[in-house]
């Protein structure tokens, strides 16, 4: 029987994972330079394309895909919102993995597998395990800016990241996810052992920062107040960014809509505190 002594660790060692502190007191990096690639930017000023989910034809376009099974693209009950993003986190971690290989092979979501009961305390779901981690694909940035995210959450609290990488990074699915990485280089007989039996997984980022956002049975909109983000003041080699959005537990679903991503404006966005 699985115990809170067991089963919290591991939600612990992802969340402290992710959780880390995105931005270290670090000396101030060097005045601004300009910027390598130009973002493309969208009719209502969004960095981030599609970020209102509601253009695609079975997944939202420029995000990864959805599976069925775990996330869903869905028409919201409001008709003004058109599509959302709808996560279930009370799913089988080992049911997730087994179809989360197929469609890294290209199987859509139409075909997701039905969801097998889950019961209580629920640790070996997605909730209390991996999370249901989604990404947007990436995009570039200006050295030297600040950013600002916001995005409307229906739901439970969820973690909402910025992370940055010196190299365009891949947008395969879960490419991010190193648990998942190793699952799949298994089940294909690709894994190399080291020294230790395991490979390895090297994470690309070199930055990340995070946003709570959620906690609310209705739809709201979520920033950081008065925090904007800030991908190269520290790190200045990172040139591009993906948004991710993390809703793990508790075990259940979580709605996501109009993630926006925008230069920083003190005159429209408030004054930033002092701090990092
Ligand atoms: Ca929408």
């Amino acid at each position: 029987m699985r115990t809170l002594a067991i089963c919290l660790p591991a939600l612990v060692a992802t969340v402290a994972w992710l959780g880390q502190a995105a931005d270290a007191d670090k000396p101030k990096a060097k005045p601004a330079a300009r910027a390598l690639s130009k973002p493309s930017v969208s009719p209502d000023g969004n960095l981030l394309p599609n970020g209102n989910f509601d253009a695609g034809k079975i997944t939202p376009g420029h995000w990864q895909t959805v599976d069925g099974l775990s996330s869903f693209w869905v028409k919201d009950a409001d008709a003004k919102r058109g599509r959302v993003l709808l996560f279930d986190s009370d799913v089988l971690q080992s049911q997730a993995y087994d179809w989360w290989l197929k469609i890294d092979d290209g199987a859509s979501p139409l075909k997701a597998p039905r969801k097998i009961p889950t019961t209580p305390p629920k640790y070996d779901t997605l909730a209390g395990l991996d999370g249901v981690w989604f990404w947007s694909h990436p995009i570039p940035i200006k050295k030297g800016k600040p950013y600002w995210l916001t995005l409307d959450v229906k739901g439970p609290e969820i973690l909402v990241w910025l992370v940055g990488y010196p190299e365009k990074p891949s947008v395969s699915f879960g490419a991010d996810a190193g648990a998942v990485q190793q699952y799949f280089s298994k089940r294909r007989g690709k894994a190399q052992p080291n020294k230790r039996g395991r490979k390895a997984f090297i994470h690309k980022y070199v930055w990340r920062g995070q946003l709570k956002a959620g906690g609310a049975n209705q739809w709201r909109t979520y920033s950081r107040r008065k925090k904007p983000f800030h991908p190269t003041k520290y790190t200045p080699k990172v040139k591009w960014v993906r948004v991710l959005l993390y809703p793990f537990w508790p075990p259940g679903k979580y709605f996501v809509d109009n993630v926006r991503l925008v230069e920083y404006d003190p005159k429209t966005h408030g004054q930033p505190t002092a701090s990092r």
